[in-house]
């Protein structure tokens, strides 16, 4: 098992990824030796006067679409020095699979990724079917490029390298990490402009406590992404939870009386 993780970015725009690392959790981390974030202009992978990195689409069509060349020779140069001789090379596009959680602690494992942030009307076809080894996307809405995808990537995975969160925080603890959402949190004043923290966890009951979290996350979890719990392991407790807030209360004496009157 490693410790310390190296992601290379290959982008036309390698000044975007200097403020979201400069603070905090990464920044100590990157001060530590923990992470290593790289990144990797492909400008200067080209070889004309121009350093030109786009080119018109063949077969005609707007828009320019980025040369493969450039891109093809950046990693060359990264194969050339990299410790691990399999390290993932991630393509960010549309077309690719849908990150999730189960796909940042697979890269995680590994000490060096390489992302290729593609930008303009696309990218040559020859990058995604023969130089990377995956490609992702984060999600179906439209963006101008692969860079903020990336940047979202670094960070989930960079998170769950060993000693980057504080000793305090685990990523065993991460909504997501066991497939539920998590449940609400809240700090002093016990009462603010008139909304009260619920009255239990002022209680010091702390099996009380831990079973109104756990159906708090179940609840949540129903109502808001239900299609979470589908795939989620569930306990008998936690079966017996869903089965309360679909129908609630079926059976009950009281409820059948309360509706006549
Ligand atoms: C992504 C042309 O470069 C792009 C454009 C959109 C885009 C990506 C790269 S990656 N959208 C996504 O992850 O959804």
């Amino acid at each position: 098992m490693h410790n310390k993780m190296r992601i290379d970015i290959l982008t036309l725009f390698p000044q975007l990824f200097e403020a979201p690392f400069g603070f905090g959790i990464f920044k100590r981390a990157i001060d530590n030796g923990l992470i290593n974030i790289n990144p990797i202009n492909i400008r200067d992978y080209t070889h004309d006067k121009h350093h030109i990195v786009d080119d018109s689409p063949y077969g005609g069509g707007a828009g320019m679409v980025m040369k493969p060349d450039p891109i093809f020779e950046a990693v060359d140069a990264i194969k050339e020095k990299s410790e691990e001789k399999d390290f993932p090379i991630i393509l960010l596009t549309p077309q690719g699979r849908l990150f999730n959680h189960k796909i940042a602690l697979e890269l995680s494992l590994h000490s060096h990724i390489v992302l290729i942030c593609g930008h303009y009307e696309g990218i040559d076809e020859r990058v995604p079917e023969h130089l990377a080894t995956d490609c992702i996307s984060i999600g179906d809405y439209v963006l101008t490029g692969g860079e903020v995808p990336a940047l979202v990537i670094a960070d989930a995975v960079l998170r769950l390298v060993p000693g980057v969160l504080g000793s305090e925080d685990s990523p065993l603890d991460d909504s997501h990490a066991h497939g539920l959402l998590e449940y609400p949190q809240y700090t002093r004043p016990p009462e603010y402009r008139g909304h009260k923290v619920p009255e239990i966890l002022l209680s010091g009951n702390h099996a009380q406590i831990a079973k109104w979290r756990r159906e708090q996350i179940i609840k949540r979890t129903l109502e808001r992404r239900p299609e979470l719990l589908d795939k989620a392991e569930l306990g008998k407790e936690d079966k017996l939870t869903v089965e309360r807030l679909v129908h609630p209360r079926e059976g009950s004496e009281r409820r059948k009386k309360n509706k006549k009157g």
